[in-house]
């Protein structure tokens, strides 16, 4: 039955791979996206650990040279009109700090030391015969320093989109959003809409308003002025991973000779943060830099600080995952947004419905804090999940039911890891 499973997710592996990186789906997201290669080493790294490494380096061969990683690089051979908002939405190549490919300007969660350190650990003989740690670090490095330096608010990291907080049309940024002039629909044509039915994507205003936001960004240069930015958030999931790959980043410097401590100071100083500016009430929520407040909604991103090791309120999160609010073990996947809470949409993106990378998350932060029960649970529910629906973008959380796109690139990696990493 496993082996079934397994080659199934290899498949879509192989059919999404172009020769340098894998496109989360062929139809929908034609190109590289910055996260979802992560995600996709992840899976890779026990298929191929080569394959896995070049999923990352060519991913940091577009690297911006102030560090940043684009959330997207386009395919140059892809039709343009395969996308939206495409490589002339950006216009990124007239950026001096962009690299020769086309890519967007805006970023994801930093998965990416976390996902380079797993794969060098799948087989690193292999990866020192490569060179691959000595010839990343550097690249993962200017990536965090971009990050501290350009996107701090304190010890944590903001996003200014919510396309870079990952859940992209989650109910944590509708008050913000709110606060955003749409872009009117005949300025723009979208895309996702060919792919997928309009009740599993964002609104036509909620994109208007991403349109907006991304367009003021591109006009200021890519700038970061946090003060004058309209959108800019504490995200709880970005800075877990923020810390958590800080930590990876201490383990790989060590790995090749370099000075660990100053990245496990970044790690400790930004989950004493974590804790501090965004924990309450047994739940980590995202802030709104400039209100100043907590928005008190739950979403699943406030479970993957579990991710964080030794985080103090790691007891606190694995009670809330087991409560009402997204009843861990009880539903197809955990969902993305609190089941009680006003906003769930089952079918809708990031509003209800389990996405597998983000169970991912959750199932390696039980695993880390030594909740093997809830974890051996999870990691069986997902399995079963993937085998009813297959590999699906995001599924149904009471019905199991698959949305979104299919062969869908981070699903079968996830999946593929949580089958090869013994329980
Ligand atoms: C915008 C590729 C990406 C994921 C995001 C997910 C979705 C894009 C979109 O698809 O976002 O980046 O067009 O909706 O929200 O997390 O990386 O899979």
């Amino acid at each position: 039955m496993n082996t079934t499973l397994d080659r199934a997710a290899v498949d879509v592996l192989l059919a999404n791979w172009t020769g340098a990186y894998t496109v989360p789906s062929r139809a929908l997201y034609p190109h590289q996206w910055s996260w979802d290669s992560a995600f996709v080493a992840i899976g890779l790294r026990h298929v191929s650990a080569r394959r896995a490494q070049r999923e990352l380096e060519s991913l940091f061969g577009a690297q911006w040279a102030d560090g940043r990683v684009p959330h997207i690089v386009f395919d140059p051979a892809a039709a343009p009109e395969g996308y939206f908002p495409g490589p002339d939405f950006w216009r990124s190549t007239g950026h001096p700090a962009s690299p020769a490919v086309a890519t967007s300007g805006l970023v994801q969660p930093p998965v990416h030391a976390l996902a380079a350190w797993l794969t060098f650990r799948a087989d690193p003989a292999q990866a020192r015969r490569r060179g691959f740690l000595p010839r990343l670090y550097p690249r993962l490095a200017a990536w965090h320093r971009y990050l501290a330096t350009r996107r701090g608010v304190d010890d944590l990291v903001a996003i200014v989109h919510p396309w870079e907080s990952g859940m992209d049309n989650s109910p944590a940024w509708d008050d913000a959003l709110c606060r955003v002039e749409p872009t009117p629909t005949h300025g723009f044509r979208r895309r996702d809409l060919l792919h997928v039915q309009a009740a599993e994507r964002p609104t036509d205003t909620d994109y208007g308003r991403y349109v907006r936001l991304a367009g003021d960004y591109r006009d200021s240069g890519y700038a970061d002025r946090l003060a004058d930015a309209q959108f800019v958030l504490l995200d709880p999931m970005v800075n877990a991973l923020y810390a958590a790959s800080e930590s990876a980043l201490a383990d790989i410097a060590a790995e090749i000779g370099e000075d660990p401590r100053p990245h496990r100071e970044v790690a400790e100083r930004a989950s004493a943060a974590l804790v501090a500016r965004l924990f309450a009430d047994g739940f980590c929520h995202a802030y709104d830099v400039h209100e100043r407040r907590l928005d008190r909604q739950r979403t699943v991103a406030g479970l993957t600080p579990l991710v964080v090791a030794d985080l103090p309120v790691a007891p606190a999160l694995v009670k809330s995952a087991l409560g009402d609010h997204f009843r861990l073990g009880r539903t197809a996947l955990p969902p993305s947004y609190d089941l009680t809470g006003p906003a769930f949409d089952p079918d809708r993106y990031w509003r209800g419905p389990g996405w597998f990378n983000t169970t991912w998350l959750v199932w390696h932060g039980l695993t880390q804090h030594g909740e093997l029960d809830h974890a051996a649970r999870l990691r069986d529910a997902t399995l079963t999940a993937a085998r009813q629906a297959g590999f699906r973008e995001y599924l149904h959380p009471f019905t199991g039911e698959g949305r979104g796109a299919t062969d869908f690139s981070w699903t079968a990696a996830v999946v593929l890891d949580l089958l090869r990493t013994a329980p």
